[in-house]
């Protein structure tokens, strides 16, 4: 292929560091380990199974997919809508490269999916795209989060759009079943195997802007 057709990457986000990578796996295997042992859980396994009785191992129900990670664009080499508009933006040009501090306030879980939402300040918002949140009302930044892990054979743009889709339940005024306080921080469940811990205390996590090749 010619050298322009190559010459953007994958997807630019926000990489998070070694150190903190660990903490965030650790933080969710812990999450995932108490979940599937709760009554309330347990009530809505068949959410997961598809029958009532089966039980689940969360810890291995869910593949981890590489490094953590909070994708800001999707470019695909190019071929994504929006890519080298993306990629021109002189706040991505100014950043690139630049440290963060991510806010990490929220863990959720879906029969597809185990993610962390990502609260995004103005100036990470510079760096967000207009057109994440597609065609849904929620704010800018509603679909930024971290990718903890995929059912078999669940591609992690899924992450994204269950974390929209549990936004998206909230805003139409749906509160939830509150089903449990956690060390972490209150467990809602909101039918069809979703299931948002909002964390007690965000978790900080150094990240850099940058981008991946693949
Ligand atoms: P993720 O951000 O939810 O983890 C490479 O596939 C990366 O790009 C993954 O991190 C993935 O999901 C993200 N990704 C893949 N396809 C995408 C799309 N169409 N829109 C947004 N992000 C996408």
């Amino acid at each position: 292929a010619p050298l322009e057709e190559v010459d953007l990457p994958l997807f630019f986000g926000w990489f998070l560091l070694s150190s903190v990578q660990e903490k965030v796996r650790c933080t969710s295997m812990d999450f995932l380990k108490t979940l599937d042992t709760l009554e309330a859980f347990k009530k809505h396994l068949a959410d997961f199974t598809g029958k009532a009785e089966k039980e689940v191992d969360l810890e291995q129900y869910f593949k981890p997919k590489g490094a953590l990670h909070c994708t800001t664009k999707f470019c695909n080499y190019g071929k994504a809508e929006g890519a080298k508009e993306y990629a021109e933006n002189p706040a991505v040009k100014a950043l690139y490269g630049s440290a963060f501090e991510l806010s990490l306030t929220a863990l959720f879980v879906t029969p597809r999916t185990v993610g962390a939402r990502v609260s995004l300040t103005d100036e990470q918002l510079q760096l967000w795209p207009a057109d994440a949140e597609q065609s849904s009302s929620l704010p800018p930044g509603s679909r930024a989060h971290i990718t903890l892990g995929c059912a078999e054979g669940v591609e992690p743009v899924q992450t994204g759009l269950d974390l929209l889709d549990i936004l998206a339940l909230q805003q139409d005024g749906q509160q939830g079943e509150p089903a449990e306080e956690m060390e972490l921080g209150s467990l809602t469940y909101y039918g069809e195997g979703r299931w948002l811990l909002s964390l007690r205390e965000p978790i900080g996590a150094p990240a850099c802007f940058s981008s991946f090749y693949g």
